[in-house]
């Protein structure tokens, strides 16, 4: 079998399937990956929703028999919606970030690399593939880099040339010998937009972030939010797109290639106060498609909430106290609590008093005395 033919064959097909780049690299284990992991691990800047297992991470041969390349794949997503919702000063609106437009990215990368090794199969005989879209074990962002898809900027992401970061990965283990591509230079410079943007300085320096602060994973978290960082995730319900936004590779930079990536606007910028109220089974029918429902309606919910506290929308009060009474989650009562504080005025302090007489929970107790506090000190004022 001729493999220089083969991949030529392989990167003509990935075209007609709807892949945007495709590069290739060795097998070999992630040395200067590991070292970071680990740095990062001591360090305690690791997210906690990687693979855990090092080793797995970063030696192929360990979760795959006798590894020959990596074929690494990228899909461009959309900067830009096609049709806009604004929200007023009554129905204010939350924004999901670009990662979570459309159909859930994991679905449709999956597809694209299952295309990939069916074609590979029928071609070589004995071809054995393992394909993985970001809950595998690998670093796709490392694979990427290797595989010559882009350089790894000082915000982290993969940059493409043609697409800028706005691209999804995924990557097939395989047993065949293809010849690796050359990495891409980094191209970042003297420029420092992404880190000096970064709303919690979550960008420790340039390429290497404290996953724990950065916004992205905070409006991930189901607890409750440290109270620093609940002015900061402004109207995000979930993500943060800002370091790729300021990025100058990224201006310009909006492509909708693929169908399943298009966002339908009620869904990336839904209108906040029903969110406060939706049932498990309606948020299942109208996010569950989403990249950004993986981790349930809760966190949604509380960011939501957070929001509304952001804007001061008055007209949110009303709902805010029915989520005081009703909600059973104390996260969701507390949380609700403090945005009543951020609202202010005197109905206000008469719900978070008649609260307070009811609340059992202690951590809602906190956050009810804490926003009655500020509420009385802003007065005194
Ligand atoms: C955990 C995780 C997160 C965590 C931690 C992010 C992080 N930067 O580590 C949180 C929840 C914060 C997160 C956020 C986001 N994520 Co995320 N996330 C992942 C996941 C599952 C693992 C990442 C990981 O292992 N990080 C650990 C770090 C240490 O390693 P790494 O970034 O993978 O690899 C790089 C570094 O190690 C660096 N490096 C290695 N050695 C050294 C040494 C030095 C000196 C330096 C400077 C650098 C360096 O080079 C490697 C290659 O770039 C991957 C999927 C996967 N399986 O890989 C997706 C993934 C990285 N996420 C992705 C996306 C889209 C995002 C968001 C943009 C989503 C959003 N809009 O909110 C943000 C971006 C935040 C940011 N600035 O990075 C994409 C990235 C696509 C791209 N173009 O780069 C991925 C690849 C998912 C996918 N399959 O498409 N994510
Ligand atoms: S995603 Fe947001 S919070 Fe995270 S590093 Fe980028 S700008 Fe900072
Ligand atoms: S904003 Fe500047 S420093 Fe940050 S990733 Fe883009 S080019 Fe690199």
């Amino acid at each position: 079998m001729d493999i220089r033919k083969l991949k030529e064959e392989v990167i003509a097909y990935s075209k007609r399937i709807g892949i945007d780049k495709i590069g290739f690299t060795t097998a070999d284990p992630f040395t200067t990956l590991k070292g970071r992991l680990v740095r990062q691990r001591e360090l305690n800047y690791h997210s906690g929703f990687e693979e855990p297992d090092i080793e797995k991470r970063t030696n192929p041969s360990l979760i795959f028999d006798e590894p020959a390349s990596i074929i690494s794949i990228a899909l461009a997503y959309p900067s830009k919606m096609k049709t806009h919702v604004r929200g007023t000063k009554t129905d204010r609106r939350g924004i999901f970030s670009r990662s979570s437009w459309g159909e859930d990215y994991h679905t449709v990368l999956r597809n694209r690399l299952a295309k990939l090794e069916a074609f590979i199969i029928e071609r070589y005989p004995n071809a054995r593939c393992k394909s993985m879209v970001d809950t595998g074990e690998l670093s796709d962002r490392a694979v990427a880099e290797r595989a010559g898809i882009g350089w790894s900027g000082k915000n982290c992401s993969i940059i493409t040339p043609e697409y800028g970061s706005y691209v999804y990965l995924g990557e097939m283990i395989t047993n065949i010998p293809f010849e690796p591509d050359t990495p891409i230079e980094d191209q970042c410079g003297t420029c420092n937009k992404c880190l000096e943007a970064c709303p919690t300085g979550a960008l420790v320096q340039g390429g290497q972030i404290n996953a724990k602060i950065c916004i992205s994973y905070l409006t991930q978290t189901k607890d409750f939010l440290p109270e620093v960082f609940r002015s900061k995730i402004g109207n995000r319900l979930y993500g943060c797109d800002t370091c790729q936004m300021v990025c100058p590779y990224n201006k310009g930079k909006d492509f909708h290639f693929h169908p399943e990536f298009e966002p339908d606007p009620e869904l990336a910028k839904p209108r906040l106060k029903p969110l406060l109220s939706i049932s498990n089974r309606e948020f299942k029918n109208t996010f569950g498609k989403t990249a950004g429902a993986w981790r349930g309606k809760k966190p949604i919910q509380r960011n939501a909430i957070l929001a509304l506290g952001h804007f001061k929308d008055e007209s949110a009060i009303p709902d805010l106290e029915q989520v005081l009474k009703h909600d059973p989650r104390p996260v969701i009562r507390g949380t609700a609590a403090w945005a009543l504080g951020k609202i202010g005025g005197k109905k206000v302090n008469e719900i978070l008093l008649q609260a307070k007489e009811r609340e059992k929970d202690a951590d809602v107790l906190k956050e009810l005395e804490k926003a009655l506090e500020n509420l009385n000190g802003e007065r005194k004022q």
